[in-house]
């Protein structure tokens, strides 16, 4: 549909469908121009509603016949629905049969063509593309699916299941046919004829069973599949033994698909994958790819529990199954990692991401709940918001009722709603029916409001300590911002974990008024009202407190402590996470400082020794200390401040970059040599956080090279760059050139792309790492508009558009927001032409600009008549139409 209807969907609107698809039978005749699909749908009246029509979902289908019970009948298109008057009898079979053309179908939803292959892409909504359905995920149906096309180019024929019938057919075409006994949801169907080779592994469960796992690639990418398919035996294993859910299928099917809207999609028994999280081979994929694989492998197989055989009564509840297995992904990636130090890593990893991805999303037009209560593109509800902040209430849950309360309610999750289409609320009661004692159970209705509310929480917290008394007593208060369409909300329980530091960094015993003894060194309190207060008692002394430990909640913390006790912090936190939280807050104290003054930023000398001295600490993991050396992103920085001047903030964020490279040159020397990896790569959390800090020590060592001239940093930095054998390695050194702005870089990119030219991946690398280089004298934006033309470019592939276009407007602020407004001018040239092509690609690309109202001027003017030019388009799907007037609201 070119044209958008503006129609809202509301959660408070949801009625049960009027009629059941039990079984569907559908036959592909495939083919890439035309494919002819004929399904034959067993239906069920809903006896619990009155007799209605029969109203089928349909978009761009070109219908040739409809028949109930074998008898051709009447029929009417209403509001994109085919309608249907209500048949005669209470079951019947509705046959029908249409043309679909793969082709020509660019969105990437429905049934697509993808280099020579066809596959499919349902969620949410792309069933409907396919054939007349109800596309609704609360009707859940058995199909039978039988795929027939040319035996030359579609050889491999999938769908989802188990392998029935296969056999030829005359005039060089085959077929097979697919059996799943599972009732499933339109979204989780998924079809896949293309040239196909597969990595095969037989593995046995606990229960003896013998289970065939595949991972299908083009021809040629074969070696590049141990990875994906280790992380797939990996999940399996790890989630019978956290969770005891087994792999409930004969086979189990992961296929790479080079051009994919989204990460991956866990279609029953049939993962479809963007290549990049599928591929990997340590020449062509970096640590941080072996990383993503790993989790979206995990992710998308967890779903097979949460989201498959347990999924969402409607869209509103996406996070039941996005959130959970979100949160299931983590705490397995976590788990994989090993030591507590790696699991702390992982854990700032995801806390970084959401605070730059979902705070800002939840500051800006398009804040919405964890489970929204409108929409009008579902697609744009695929948010960090449904996604990472879902996680982390899902890790709230978990926080309140400990690691075994929560198997528990787990286990009694599924014991009730096994083979059902559920709502967020049944989750959370089935975990506080597990955990009667919990606060979770006794402050559900508090708690649930983390589903409702939209906006990030600011916690307040206020310390006294009482000499006289030896109390120490914490005050904490929650505000809850205002946001689109909400306003003056309540109180939400926010687990508060947190340890008290003496002022030489001891951990002291934690004894609150009442309790007979002290409880341990760290302990959760639970907030439930607005304000309320903890006296600690035996405090003899000042402390510090180290509040909201591992982020066990995620709000915006104001707890008011000084330089001085963030120092305490740094040096001594028992929790890595706070350790390294306080690092973060003592670099942006100094931004900020800089910023308001409007003066060049002179680093002190207590924050140069802390930051060398952490370097240096002996023991401290490696990836740890890499982490705690970068300062807060651009992004970040941009979301603590208003009227963000982009262009004045990464003079400073840089100018801070140049001091700490100077300042700290024999210790970053130090740690090159230091972290050099022995031996063979492999792609774990030991070696990738040497790599990470040597890449980091490199990139350091050659900026402050290039700020004196000295020629021997950026001659290694390039030697590294020619000899790496691994891409971690090769791109950390082009990176560190390229990061520098150094002669050497254009020579190095050159020589890049002559060797991967032909690695899709590989390529996407190259655009990516010119589009995020940072910005000096307007170089970089110029460089993306010339590899706008590059014959490598194109808009029609998701990744190579995210890799050049997405990575300067959403990555790089300096680049991007220009006095001149050119980036915005490009942007919606852009995003009007990328909507023609794919609206749910366009759609992402536009909501960069989500933030335009946090701008200084020129900015904020410039960027409000860009999007303003975008509103006016006539053309806009319905997708980009919600992005752009929310924006404008
Ligand atoms: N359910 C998938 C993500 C996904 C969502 C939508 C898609 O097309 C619009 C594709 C994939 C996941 O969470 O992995
Ligand atoms: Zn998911």
């Amino acid at each position: 549909m070119r044209e958008g209807t503006t129609t809202l969907v509301r959660r408070e609107d949801y009625l049960a469908p009027a009629y059941w698809i039990r079984t569907a039978d559908l036959t592909f005749d495939l083919d890439a121009t035309k494919t002819i699909v004929s399904s034959k749908l067993a239906i069920e009246r809903n006896s619990a509603l009155p007799v209605q029509p029969l109203r089928l979902h349909g978009e761009d289908l070109n219908l040739l016949r409809v028949l109930v019970d074998g008898q051709s009948v009447s029929f009417r298109h209403e509001d994109g629905l085919l309608v249907i008057d209500a048949p005669a009898a209470d079951a019947f079979t509705l046959e029908i049969r249409n043309t679909i053309s793969p082709e020509k179908n660019t969105q990437l939803s429905g049934l697509y063509a993808s280099g020579s292959g066809l596959f499919t892409q349902c969620e949410a909504e792309g069933f409907r593309r396919i054939t007349y359905f109800l596309d609704r995920p609360d009707v859940m149906a058995v199909y039978t699916v039988t795929l027939r096309g040319d035996a030359k180019k579609y050889p491999v024929l999938l769908s989802n299941g188990n392998l029935v019938e296969q056999g030829t057919l005359d005039g060089g075409k085959h077929f097979a046919k697919w059996h799943d006994p599972f009732p499933k949801p339109s979204y989780l169907f998924a079809v896949v004829a293309a040239d196909l080779v597969a990595r095969e592994q037989w593995v046995r469960t606990r229960s003896g069973k013998e289970h065939l796992l595949q991972v299908y690639v083009t021809r040629g990418e074969l070696d590049k599949t141990e990875h994906a398919m280790n992380s797939l035996i990996a999940s399996i294993v790890w989630d019978e033994a956290r969770f005891k859910l087994p792999l409930d299928l004969e086979r189990f099917m992961i296929v790479a698909v080079p051009d994919f809207n989204m990460g991956a999609m866990e279609n029953k028994g049939l993962n479809l994958f963007n290549t990049k999280y599928v591929l990997a081979s340590p020449a062509t994929a970096t640590d941080v790819d072996f990383d993503g694989i790993e989790s979206v492998v995990a992710h998308e197989y967890f779903h097979n529990w949460t989201g498959n055989r347990v999924t969402c009564r409607d869209w509103f509840q996406l996070s039941l199954k996005e959130g959970l297995t979100v949160f299931r992904d983590q705490e397995f990636s976590m788990d994989m990692a090993g030591s507590p130090s790696a699991r702390a890593v992982c854990r700032i990893g995801d806390v970084r991401a959401l605070r730059e991805r979902q705070f800002p999303e939840d500051a800006g037009p398009m804040a919405h709940p964890v489970r929204p209560d409108a929409y009008q593109a579902i697609d744009n509800f695929y948010t960090a918001t449904v996604y990472e902040k879902g996680a982390e209430v899902v890790r709230m849950m978990n926080t309140l009722v400990g690691r075994e309360g929560f198997a528990a309610g787990m286990a009694l999750y599924f014991e009730r709603h096994d083979g059902q289409a559920v709502t967020c609320d049944d989750f959370a009661q089935a975990m506080a029916d597990a955990n009667p004692a919990s606060a979770l159970a006794q402050h559900l209705g508090s708690f649930k409001r983390w589903y409702a509310q939209a906006g990030t929480p600011r916690l307040n917290a206020r310390g006294n300590w009482n000499a006289e008394a030896a109390t120490y007593t914490l005050t904490l208060s929650q505000q809850l911002p205002d946001t689109p369409g909400q306003s003056g909300k309540q109180p939400q329980l926010v687990p508060v974990a947190l340890g008290l530091l003496s002022r030489e960094g001891q951990a002291l015993p934690l004894q609150l008024q009442g309790e007979d003894a002290p409880q341990g060194t760290e302990r959760v309190l639970v907030l439930t009202e607005a304000e309320q207060s903890f006296t600690f008692i035996g405090i003899g002394a000042e402390v510090v407190p180290s509040l909201l430990r591992n982020f066990s909640a995620p709000v915006v913390l104001d707890d008011g402590l000084t330089d001085a006790d963030l120092l305490v912090l740094l040096a001594h936190d028992s929790d890595a996470f706070n350790r390294w939280e306080a690092g973060q807050r003592l670099a942006l104290n100094r931004i900020k400082a800089a910023l308001g003054h409007g003066e060049a930023v002179q680093l002190d000398a207590p924050f140069v020794e802390a930051m060398r001295s952490l370097l240096r600490e002996p023991g401290l993991d490696p990836a740890f200390k890499d982490l705690a050396l970068t300062l807060p992103s651009e992004i970040y920085v941009a979301e603590q401040i208003s009227d963000v001047d982009p262009q004045r903030l990464h003079t400073v964020r840089e100018a801070m970059l140049d001091q700490l490279a100077t300042a700290l040159q024999a210790d970053w020397a130090w740690a090159w040599d230091e972290h050099q990896v022995q031996g063979g790569y492999r792609p774990d959390a030991e070696q990738s956080g040497r790599r990470a800090l040597a890449n980091k020590a490199l990139a350091m060592l050659v900026r402050a090279a290039a700020l004196s001239g000295e020629p021997v940093w950026p001659g290694k930095a390039y030697q590294r760059f020619k000899d790496a054998t691994n891409m971690t390695d090769r791109l950390g050194a082009l990176e560190a050139l390229v990061g520098a702005h150094h002669e050497l870089a254009q020579p190095a990119l050159e020589r890049f792309y002559a060797l991967f030219r032909h690695e899709p991946l590989v390529l996407d690398k190259w655009f990516m790492l010119q589009a995020r280089a940072p910005e000096k004298n307007g170089q970089v934006f110029a460089q993306v508009k010339a590899l706008l033309k590059h014959p490598d470019f194109t808009l029609g592939n998701p990744n190579r558009a995210r890799a050049l276009l997405f990575v300067l407007a959403a990555s790089n602020p300096a680049a991007f927001h220009r006095t001149d407004a050119a980036g915005y001018v490009l942007w919606a040239d852009k995003v009007i032409e990328m909507d023609a092509i794919n609206p749910q690609l366009a759609s992402r690309f536009a909501r960069s600009l989500d933030r335009w109202r946090n701008l200084a001027e020129p900015y904020r003017s410039a960027a409000r008549e860009a999007i303003a030019r975008v509103a006016a388009k006539a053309e806009l799907s319905s997708d980009t139409r919600e992005i752009i007037e929310r924006a404008l609201q």
